[in-house]
């Protein structure tokens, strides 16, 4: 059975992941090692007046108390967000200070102020509740409406009225002339509701610090530890690059939240050079609910105009985005470059505007969850789409059909140019696939059960693959953003792949494998997937936005090339043939149309005994390569949603979910398909279940599973996947990005289910019951 490109290959990690044998940074155990606990703040908003660490300083196993003040007087900076945003009126983003350690105010519930290291967790633990911290409580802004309003709390001086930037896209006075002039303008006002991240692995941070070396080693929950040991050396002054490793071993999901670096690991590493201990940190739920990155969070109002025809004229949007009290790492790009480039979906529409404000508030760090600012993008034109079919009485399959881009390249009025797309492939793909012609007949059966059925549409494209380099360096990203990759061929014939890019669930040591397999024509036993060691790869960029296949496999394929242009010449060498002639083959190296062949590890043995090679050349089988695309990849699809609501509960059941993708050349489909519907999940999670949640004091309400509901088992359908494929031209794979498109495209067509169910379209996520019951009851009696 072929183990190539298109295989259904079961995945080689999960050998080592379902007999419990990963190796996860809380696994690490260091001779030596002393545990963090950090002291955090019970205050949303406050100054602090002063710390008294004398009592924790004397429990037992106390090794120290650190606080903000040492840290920035050793010299430790700020966190920063990387990617500088320009507001309209040319002034740059009001970036407020974030130290690892809070030295004069905290600015929300969890912000650290001080950190114990003690001989063992629990000692740890409870030193940190030993710690005495008098603060001044000062007032609390939670809300993302109302923090721009007067007399708001003002949450870091140099952002004036808690503005982080007020920036704009796309043609404000065409659009406002567009929408003046059509026949129906859509207007509606879109939350999209905040989420935690959590992945399975809570974060986790072991420092090493080798006083007689001094060296410093960082083992982290990383989705990008390159990028980790390049920030903290150059931004935060940890410590010099090349004293610095970082490892990023298993990781159990990121979801985006592992991207960052936080004050965790800052702290543990300087902790560590401070005690000459190793510290070890690892977050328990609660502490990742307070502290890890949060998801979304946008209030948007919206206006789509359409011509008598039902062609949209203009789409105006502006939004207010919540980055809650700090800018973490990518703040800055999510609810721009990532969200309003996306609004022109997949549709043909002339005059596009947005404005996007950002905004600070007392509330944990808003930055890129599982779609970053494309779902978002998503949800509101999707919620646009189906509205306007509704209140114009067409179809909402054929409005959004009458409105696709059919024509590639595509320049949309916001930056993005399209490359290759089937949009109404896609839809006639899905409509069969979910029997959209027998839906009648099923709401009529659910009728007759006193059951309310209805069906919903989403169109999704995203922008992923992110790079390239020129186009988000142009943007304000502070790095390029290509990947780099190594393959060694060693001596035997295996080989060993080096990448930057990062997996934590996505399966790369199969897929990464499998084009190794593939082009050389060896088992994928016989390659070896290396990431995630600083020691190891030289650079890499990570991996986040679906980047890791059309970016990170692009480079290894662009190193295979150059082995195998090596690999020929020897073979024509040794075989006496032209290289012309030379074809790898079935794992050999053969001569075309002759019994002329050398086995894979024969070329491999003779590139390193070096005895027969062609004149002038190296020995050694070893060559690499970085890939920067020309644009990014534009997967796209449409997802359709069939839900069954009881009108008397508001429980509602999703009795369907249909998802015709296309993600160009398709590497692994049992991958893919794992990929799709994790991220449906996740959509379904965002759309009916889950929510963080704030009281007016900024008190985190939804701070542990008891009240943050994630998606269950039995709150998820079978999904029917279908696929389509266009090739992504601009990377030789020809593949474009997976790994986000379930979570981009499926809140919407469950809402737009559910509404189309109910008869209202007055309903804002999480659709709970209650939610559900309340807008059948707002429909039935309208104020
Ligand atoms: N693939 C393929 N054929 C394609 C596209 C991709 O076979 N046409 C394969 C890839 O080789 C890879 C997987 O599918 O094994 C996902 O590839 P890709 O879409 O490039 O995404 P990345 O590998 O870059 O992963 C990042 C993406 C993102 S941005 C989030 S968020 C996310 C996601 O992946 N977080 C995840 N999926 C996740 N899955 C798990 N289990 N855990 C997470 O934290």
């Amino acid at each position: 059975m072929s183990e190539g490109i298109g295989a259904r290959v079961k995945r080689k990690e999960d050998k080592r992941f379902i007999t419990g044998k990963g190796k996860y940074t809380d696994d690490i155990r260091m001779e030596n090692q002393a545990y963090a606990a950090f002291v955090r703040s019970p205050h949303a908003h406050a100054r602090v007046l002063g710390i008294d660490t004398s009592a924790a300083e004397a429990m037992e196993g106390v090794v120290a108390v650190l606080n903000g003040q040492q840290l920035t007087g050793d010299g430790i900076g700020n966190i920063i967000c990387g990617w500088a945003i320009t507001s309209k009126d040319g002034s740059p983003m009001n970036m407020g200070a974030w130290s690892a350690l809070a030295t004069e105010k905290v600015r929300y519930v969890g912000d650290a102020v001080a950190v114990v290291i003690a001989d063992s967790q629990s000692q740890a633990r409870l030193a940190a509740e030993a710690v005495e911290v008098e603060y001044e409580e000062l007032p609390v802004l939670v809300s993302t409406r109302d923090a721009l309003a007067d007399g708001a709390a003002q949450i870091h001086d140099n952002a004036p009225g808690n503005l982080i930037y007020d920036w704009e896209i796309g043609d404000a006075a065409a659009t406002d002339a567009a929408l003046a002039g059509s026949a129906h303008v859509t207007e509606m006002e879109i939350t999209n509701n905040r989420l935690s991240p959590n992945p399975m692995e809570p974060r986790s941070a072991v420092a090493i610090y080798d006083e007689a070396e001094e060296h410093y080693t960082l083992y982290t929950t990383s989705q990008n530890p390159h990028v980790a040991r390049l920030v903290l050396s150059a931004f935060y002054n940890v410590a010099p690059e090349h004293k610095l490793r970082v490892i990023a071993p298993d990781v159990g999901g990121g979801f985006g939240s592992k991207i960052y670096i936080y004050p965790e690991e800052i702290t543990c590493l300087w902790a560590s050079m401070k005690t000459g201990r190793s510290v070890k940190w690892t977050s328990d739920r609660s502490e990742a609910f307070l502290t890890d990155a949060h998801g979304r969070d946008h209030v948007s109002t919206a206006k789509m105009g359409f011509d008598a025809n039902g062609r949209i004229t203009g789409f105006k949007v502006d939004t207010i985005a919540n980055f809650g009290a700090y800018m973490s790492l990518f703040s800055s790009a999510v609810p721009t470059y990532l969200y309003a480039t996306l609004l022109s979906g997949q549709y043909n529409i002339s005059n596009i505007h947005c404005n996007v404000r950002a905004v600070y508030t007392n509330t944990v760090p808003v930055d890129a969850y599982r779609g970053a600012g494309r779902p978002e993008a998503c949800y509101l034109i999707e919620r646009m789409m189906e509205t306007a079919a509704r209140e114009m009485g067409k179809d909402p399959a054929e409005l959004r059909r009458a409105n696709f881009i059919t024509q590639f390249p595509h320049e949309t009025p916001v930056i993005m140019t399209y490359d290759a797309g089937d949009f109404g492939g896609n839809l006639d793909k899905a409509m069969a696939a979910a029997d959209v012609a027998g839906f009648a007949a099923r709401k009529a059966e659910a009728a007759a059960r006193g059951k309310l059925r209805g069906l919903g549409y989403s169109a999704y494209i995203e922008a992923c693959g992110i790079a390239p380099s020129q186009a988000v360096g142009s943007l304000g990203a502070g790095v390029g953003l290509w990947e780099s990759a190594e393959v060694r061929v060693n001596p035997v014939g295996t080989v060993e792949i080096l990448t930057g890019s990062h997996s934590h669930g996505q399966g790369h040591e199969t897929t990464f494998a499998q084009i190794v397999a593939d082009r050389f024509g060896i088992p994928i036993d016989n390659v070896q997937v290396v990431h995630g060691d600083t020691d190891k790869v030289q650079f890499g960029m990570g991996t986040y936005g679906s980047r890791s296949g059309a970016v990170g496999m692009s480079a290894i394929v662009k190193a295979m090339d150059k082995v195998e242009a090596k690999v020929k010449k020897i073979a024509a060498h040794t075989l006496e043939a032209s290289e012309d002639d030379i074809v790898i083959e079935g794992g050999a190296v053969k001569v075309a149309g002759t019994d002329k062949q050398m086995l894979w590890h024969e070329v491999g043995l003779a590139a390193y005994t070096a005895h027969n090679l062609p004149d002038g050349m190296e020995p050694g089988l070893k060559e690499g390569a970085f890939y920067d695309p020309v644009n990014f990849t534009f997967p796209a699809g449409v997802y359709i949603a069939e839900v069954e609501v009881d009108p008397e509960t508001g429980v509602t059941k999703i009795v369907q979910f249909t998802a015709a993708d296309d993600f160009g050349t398709i590497i692994n489909p049992m991958i893919v398909e794992g990929q799709v519907h994790g991220g449906i999940a996740q959509g379904v999670g965002q759309a009916m279940l889950e929510n963080v949640s704030y009281d007016a004091d900024g008190q985190l309400l939804t701070g542990s599973y008891m009240d943050y509901c994630m998606p269950r088992a039995d709150d998820l359908p079978s999904y029917t996947l279908e696929h389509n494929t266009t090739v992504c031209p601009n990377n030789p794979l020809g593949i474009k990005g997976c790994g986000e498109a379930g979570a981009i495209g499926s809140p919407p067509a469950v809402i737009n289910a559910i509404t189309d169910a109910i008869g209202t379209n007055d309903l804002q996520m999480p659709a709970t019951p209650q939610a559900v019951w309340r807008a059948i009851q707002a429909a039935k009696s309208p104020m």
